[in-house]
C-alpha cells in the first residue's frame, strides 16, 4: 500500500519537478545502474524551496530524535552538537538546517563541511565550520543510492575525531548496496544503529506522488526498477 505523504512531502516534490531537480526518463547511476529517475538536489537553489527543504530537513531530525514504541531495537538519534554536510551538494543543507533547527525548533547545533581540494596555506586541512573532534555528528545528504557516497562522509567525520550518531538524505532511492542483495539502508544502519538513517523522501513517496497524479507510465517504469534493485 502506498504510504501517505506529509504535505512538506509534496510540496518539496512538486517544487523539484518545477526546478527540475527531480525527471524521469533514463539515466546512468554513478553505481552504473540504468534508472528510471533521477534527484539532482543541486538544482533546489532557491529562497522559497531552501525553506521547504531546510524545514523538511529539521522535522525529519527532531522525529527521528523520539523513541518509536512500535520497535524496540531502533535507537533514535541521541542529542548532538554538528551538522555536516559533504561538499558539495551537501554545504547549503547544514547551513539552512542549522539555522532553521534554531529559529524554528529552539536546537542550538553548528555546522561544517568538507573542501574537495585541501587548503594549504592560512588555516590549512579539509574542514570548514565548526571542529568534529569529540563530537556528536549528524550527516545531512542528496541521494543515497548504493551507499558509497554516504560511507565516504561517514568516514571522513570519524577521521576528524568526531561521532556519526544519524544520517538524513534528502532522497533515499531505497536500493540494495555494493553487493545486490542487502538494502543500503540496512547496511548503514549496521554501522551507526538501527534507526540512525532516515530521509525527507523515500523512493516509495515518489511512487505515491505519481500515482495522486495520475502518472501511470512513470509509476510503471519505476516499479520494474524497484523489481530489479529495490529492497529485497
Ligand atoms: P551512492 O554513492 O551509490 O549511494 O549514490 C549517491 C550519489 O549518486 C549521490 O550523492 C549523487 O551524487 C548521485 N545521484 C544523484 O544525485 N541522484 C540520483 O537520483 C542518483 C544518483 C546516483 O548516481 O545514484
Amino acid at each position: 500500500s502506498s504510504p501517505t505523504l506529509q504535505p512538506y512531502q509534496i510540496d518539496l516534490i512538486d517544487k523539484a519537478m518545477s526546478c527540475g531537480a527531480l525527471k524521469f526518463g533514463s539515466f546512468k547511476l554513478k553505481s552504473g545502474r540504468i534508472s528510471p529517475y533521477f534527484f539532482n538536489a543541486g538544482l533546489l537553489s532557491s529562497g522559497p524551496i531552501l525553506a521547504v527543504l531546510s524545514e523538511a530537513f529539521a522535522s525529519t531530525i527532531v522525529s527521528a530524535q523520539a523513541s518509536s514504541p512500535s520497535d524496540p531495537e531502533s535507537t533514535p538519534i541521541p542529542e548532538f552538537d554538528v551538522i555536516f554536510g559533504p561538499a558539495y551538494k551537501g554545504i547549503p543543507f547544514a547551513a539552512t538546517t542549522a539555522l532553521q533547527l534554531y529559529t524554528q525548533h529552539h536546537v542550538s547545533v553548528g555546522f561544517a563541511y568538507d573542501r574537495k581540494e585541501a587548503k594549504d596555506h592560512g588555516e590549512g586541512g579539509v574542514m570548514v565550520g565548526v571542529p568534529l573532534f569529540g563530537k556528536r555528528v549528524v550527516i545531512l545528504d542528496d541521494v543515497m543510492t548504493a551507499g558509497t557516497a554516504v560511507r565516504l562522509a561517514i568516514d571522513l567525520v570519524k577521521k576528524q575525531g568526531g561521532e556519526v550518531v544519524g544520517v538524513i538524505q534528502c532522497l533515499d532511492r531505497e536500493e540494495v548496496g555494493q553487493d545486490g542483495v542487502s538494502s543500503t539502508v540496512k547496511e548503514v544502519e549496521g554501522i551507526l544503529g538501527k534507526g540512525r538513517v532516515k530521509a525527507i523522501l523515500r523512493m516509495r513517496d515518489l511512487m505515491a506522488w505519481l500515482e495522486s497524479k495520475g502518472m501511470t507510465e512513470e509509476l510503471d517504469g519505476m516499479k520494474e526498477y524497484w523489481d530489479k534493485y529495490g529492497l529485497k
